[in-house]
């Protein structure tokens, strides 16, 4: 419960605030390195982050242009398992790709 709660007797007099909890959002990114090949990288953001290919392309040359880039913004878990699925992928392929998510 995020909002402040006033009692007397037990009895819920007011919320003073937010009634519901926002998810706190995690960004989720790829980070460049030398041997993931460009076209892994973009069926990994085609396929787990569902981007369209032009999109998968250009955040694919921006992580290797810039060394990291933003996949999109998740609840916790979701961004927990967008990260395992990046892993589990570039390990299966024996490729060094990492995901990285951090608090938005
Ligand atoms: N730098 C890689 C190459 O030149 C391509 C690459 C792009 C790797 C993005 C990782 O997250 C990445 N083959």
């Amino acid at each position: 419960m995020g909002g402040t709660e006033r009692k007397t007797d037990g009895e819920l007099l007011e919320r003073t605030r937010q009634e519901t909890k926002k998810p706190e959002l995690y960004k989720v990114s790829l980070l460049n390195d030398d041997y993931t090949t460009m076209e892994f990288v973009v069926d990994i953001l085609e396929s787990v982050f569902h981007k369209q290919p032009a999109e998968a392309f250009r955040i694919m040359m921006a992580v290797h242009t810039q060394g990291k880039g933003l996949c999109g913004v998740y609840p916790h878990e979701v961004a927990e398992t967008k990260v395992d699925a990046v892993m589990e992928r570039a390990r299966e392929h024996g490729f060094p790709l990492r995901a990285a998510m951090e608090l938005e």
